[in-house]
């Protein structure tokens, strides 16, 4: 029998949903959630990107990203910018990216990203592209990167 009662409580799970902070653009994979990935659009002949994201780990284990591959790319890098002086220099991560257990790291401009080198097309504003990680322990999850427009310093959601 459908109540009030019962309506209001589709209603108010319909609501949780919607107001839920993760969304299509975010997954999951074990006790790890890749939210919001995100790219620069690549302008002229650039034949390089980053990819930025945020990873959160819900469980007590420490994780760690050891590998990215996206098929648009010719090779796929775990980088991080470091200053070197007043040079900023980018860093092959050879140990891969650690995240602590109920903590989050946030892949971002002039820190850890993800660089895609050899670009086999240019990376367009408003497209997206598949990139599968790789943890230690939750495994491989494949995430859709939303390109965002050049120079953009975060990923502005909708
Ligand atoms: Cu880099």
């Amino acid at each position: 029998m459908i109540t009030i009662r019962t309506i209001l409580a589709a209603l108010a799970a319909l609501f949780l949903l919607a107001a839920a902070p993760t969304s299509a653009h975010d997954v999951k994979a074990g006790d790890i959630t890749v939210i919001h990935p995100w790219a620069r659009a690549s302008s002229g002949m650039a034949r390089s990107g980053g990819v930025f994201m945020t990873i959160a780990n819900d469980g007590s284990r420490a994780e760690r990203l050891t590998a990215a591959h996206a098929d648009i790319a010719a090779k796929t890098m775990l980088h991080k910018t470091v200053m070197d002086g007043n040079v900023m220099k980018m860093m092959h991560v050879k140990d891969g990216i650690a995240i602590p257990g109920e903590d989050s790291v946030e892949l971002k401009p002039g820190s850890y990203h993800i660089m895609l080198m050899g670009l086999k097309a240019p990376l367009k504003e408003g497209g997206t592209f598949p990139l599968t990680l790789t943890f230690e322990h939750a495994g491989s999850v494949t995430v859709e990167v939303k390109v965002m427009k050049p120079g953009a310093k975060t990923m502005k959601h909708d």
